[in-house]
């Protein structure tokens, strides 16, 4: 027998549709989270340890986002279910550093004493949980819960945190909401031009790129990345503009951009009359910022700044104009205010609200959306509902059945939250779920050092990431194959992810677990187990706040049917937001005045041999995030076995470093050792490392802790590194750092 589910992609925020076929038998569990499971569908290698082909055959399926469109990373990610490496058991660590299995009843009791104890001695707050962005809206949420009344905990973050909180801050301070695209992609089609700072969708989202076909056909695709990018390449390719900045520089470039709308009259008077406030003080503040001084301080050319604000001006009276954001320009200590003066930008000429223009960001993880609206940021309750407003306590607790004083205030922002490790009045014990910290955080030698200072760690992960290798405990779940839930994909689209296999005998949903130890530590309230009984409380949570799934059901969902939030009970959801009005009382969207201010002096370069450039970070096509899927992907990993550093000819050469010559990248936190990747794609000045490699490749090891003042963002895409060759250094520093983590 043939069973097929219509599922989405396990990884990003595009969450492609795909159609899984099993040839095994989907046979119902005999007892929740138990699941006794037919042989052939849980075998996970062959007795010599080689792996078996897929259980699941993956099949793209046709949805406006991905048109049934996979990239390599879809076509792949079946290959995770049944690899050899998948953790089934609950994995104690001894004495000796080894995990060995344990039973569940084991782990659950060891988890809840670590808590008590903890909790005794320190505090409710020294048990901090850090989420992820990939969890389905239904553990999203339950995690929230979970952490504030279950372990009554304020120290609460997520990984999203390094993702999307630029953004949303910047989206709330503007439009008084956030949702990453205010409109569907398809919208995206008939633009005449489309401007995308910071973000390199064909590689980060290959479907996407036939949404920018259109605009690149009008010759209207512009790029701003230090790099020439695989989406700058498209875009040159196609007569497009590539505006090449310095990194960290793009704030000033936006400013120039509003100089010259503003300057030549190209401005919307009517909309921003109508439609905003602030401009008077927008004005001014881009007074300063004429092109020629943007070019000096951006290496822009100021024609080239003139023509792509012409281009701008020209689209949105044709078939429309977009201005997109990715991280590329989010992940700065000024992330808020960048993607501020983006909008800023967008604003001025019009663009949001209307039917065919506008101004996005693009959400990153698969549930990035959905993740950062139900209650796992710290300063959050569900609904996209601030935890310091008494009427969204008063509203939680109802929903909850518990006085409003039992649900804790605002917690600490997750690099705060990481510093706290081990701390005398900081977190002793952590809860981590769906994030790979040792890799993805920034200064990721002091997080490891942080993970190792806790008296007790608890990893959910179904692989041995480099997070869970730290852990006291790690608790295998399930993959995405393997359970129903929702996701919120980048359009604010709620859709539905359904199960297609057993999970492995030994695996346990997160709901589960959430659910036995909330009963373990007599927890006020319920935890359902159950995904859909799950949502429907977060239906009622959501009621009346930003992000309103109300009128959402799992039914409406399996019918295929288009669910943008908000969608109180009783309408149709919202497609496209902002058309009449924006969030903020009195409708009107909001200008805030933004400048540049003075960057943090980085040490000096102790290294005479070494030169002194700017690092920047990012991804490539074929690695998710820490790589802690990825890299367990043959094909995956085939094509892409290790960090490079991305260097121009030009630099290496005064430094004699040939292709493929090991290189050392350090600073005052670490140091990284890779091979290097000559190419006249990135400017000389700068270098790029993908993060998505552990050890001596992982790129987070140079990243600075500093972060953004509004949204707690870190500093991923500027840092001072000093660069050599490190032909006979190797063996010398390879000990080093080894030593040092
Ligand atoms: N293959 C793959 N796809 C992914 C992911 C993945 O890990 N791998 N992760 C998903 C997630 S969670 C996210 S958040 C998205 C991220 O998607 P993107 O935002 O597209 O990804 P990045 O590679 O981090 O950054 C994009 C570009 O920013 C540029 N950049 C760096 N510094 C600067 C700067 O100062 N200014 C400007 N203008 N540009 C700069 C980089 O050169 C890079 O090309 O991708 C999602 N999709
Ligand atoms: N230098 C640098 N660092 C960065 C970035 C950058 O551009 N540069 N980007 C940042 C961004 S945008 C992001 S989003 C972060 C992401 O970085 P991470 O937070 O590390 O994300 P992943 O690698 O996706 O880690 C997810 C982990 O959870 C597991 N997992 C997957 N699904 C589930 C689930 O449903 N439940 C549980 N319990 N586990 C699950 C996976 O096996 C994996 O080990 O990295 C950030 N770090
Ligand atoms: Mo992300």
């Amino acid at each position: 027998m043939t069973k097929s589910a219509d599922t989405h992609c396990p990884y990003c925020a595009l969450q492609c549709a795909m159609t899984l076929t099993s040839p095994a038998v989907l046979t119902p569990a005999s007892e929740p989270g138990s699941v006794p499971v037919p042989a052939e569908s849980v075998a996970l290698a062959a007795a010599d340890g080689t792996l078996k082909a897929p259980l699941l055959e993956v099949s793209g399926r046709d949805f406006p986002t991905n048109r049934g469109g996979l990239c390599r990373k879809g076509w792949t990610s079946a290959t995770l279910l049944n690899h050899p490496g998948r953790v089934t058991e609950p994995l104690l660590k001894g004495a000796d550093g080894v995990h060995r299995p344990i039973g569940w009843d084991q782990a659950l009791a060891l988890v809840t004493t670590a808590v008590k104890d903890t909790q005794a001695r320190y505090g409710k707050d020294a048990v901090g949980v850090f989420g992820g962005g990939g969890l389905t809206n239904e553990k999203a949420y339950m995690l929230g819960k979970f952490a504030r009344l279950a372990l009554g905990t304020s120290r609460i973050d997520y990984n999203g945190r390094f993702c999307m909180s630029s953004a949303a801050a910047a989206g709330m301070r503007a439009f008084g909401l956030d949702r990453g695209l205010p409109f569907p992609l398809a919208d995206l089609d008939s633009a005449s031009t489309i401007m995308m700072l910071g973000s390199n969708v064909a590689e980060t989202m290959p479907p996407f790129v036939q949404h920018l076909q259109g605009a690149r056909d009008a010759g209207g695709l512009i790029v701003v990345d230090p790099r020439r990018s695989a989406t700058a390449k498209f875009t040159s390719d196609g007569g497009g503009l590539h505006l090449q900045p310095l990194p960290g520089t793009d704030l000033t470039l936006l400013l120039g951009l509003s100089h010259v709308i503003i300057h030549e009259g190209l401005a919307d008077e009517d909309f921003i009359a109508a439609r905003t406030t602030g401009y008077e003080a927008v004005v001014r503040s881009v007074n300063a910022f004429w092109p020629e001084r943007v070019q000096s301080l951006t290496g822009v050319p100021a024609e080239l700044i003139r023509d792509t604000a012409r281009r701008l001006a020209d689209g949105a009276g044709k078939g429309g104009s977009y201005i997109l954001t990715g991280r590329g320009v989010e992940q700065h200590v000024d992330g808020t205010d960048t993607a501020t003066a983006a909008i800023n930008l967008s604003l001025l000429l019009g663009l949001p609200g209307s039917r065919r223009s506008g101004y996005g960001t693009l959400t990153g993880q698969g549930n990035g959306q959905g993740g950062r609206e139900h209650g796992q940021k710290a300063d959050q309750l569900p609904g996209y509902r601030k935890i310091t407003d008494p009427a969204a306590r008063a509203h939680m607790a109802g929903v909850w059945g518990v006085p409003e004083e039992t649900i804790p205030g605002p917690g600490l922002p997750a690099v705060q939250l990481l510093k706290s490790l081990g701390q005398p009045d900081g977190v002793r014990c952590l809860f981590v779920h769906a994030s790979n910290i040792a890799v993805a955080s920034p200064d990721a030698n002091a997080v490891i050092a942080g993970l190792r200072s806790l008296d007790f760690l608890v990893v959910c992960d179904f692989f041995m990431s480099e997070t869970a290798a730290e852990a006291d405990l790690i608790l295998p779940v399930l993959q995405w194959a393997e359970e129903e839930g929702t996701l919120t994909n980048l359009e604010g689209r709620v859709l539905r992810r359904r199960q297609a296999l057993q999970p492995p005998a030994g695996a346990r949903s997160e709901l589960w677990i959430m659910a036995r130890l909330a009963e373990a530590l007599e927890a006020p309230s319920t935890y359902s187990e159950d995904p859909e009984t799950v949502f429907e409380e977060l239906r009622l949570a959501s009621a009346g706040g930003h992000a309103d799934y109300s009128g959402i059901d799992y039914a409406m969902l399996d019918r295929g049917e288009a669910a943008y939030w908000p969608y109180p009970v009783g309408s149709t959801g919202t497609p496209r937001l902002f058309l009449d009005t924006f969030a903020h009382a009195g409708g009107k969207a909001v200008m805030t005045p933004v400048t540049p201010r003075r960057r943090r002096t980085p040490a000096a370069n102790p290294d005479p041999a070494a030169k002194t450039m700017t690092l920047i970070t990012g991804r490539l096509l074929e690695h998710y995030q820490s790589g802690a899927q990825t890299r367990r992907v043959s094909e995956l990993l085939a094509t892409q076995p290790e960090a490079k550093i991305q260097i121009h000819p030009a630099a290496a050469a005064g430094m004699g470093i040939t292709e493929g010559a090991f290189v050392s990248v350090a600073n005052e936190r670490g140091e990284v050792l890779c091979r290097a990747e000559l190419s006249t794609a990135i400017r000389p000045e700068t270098v790029f490392l993908p993060f998505h490699f552990p050890e001596l490749e992982s790129a987070n090891r140079l990243t600075e802790a500093a972060t953004d003042p509004i949204s707690g963002m870190p500093e991923f895409k500027f840092n001072k590194v000093w660069v050599r060759a490190a032909a006979n250094g190797l063996q010398n520093s390879v000990l080093q750092t080894s030593e040092a983590s």
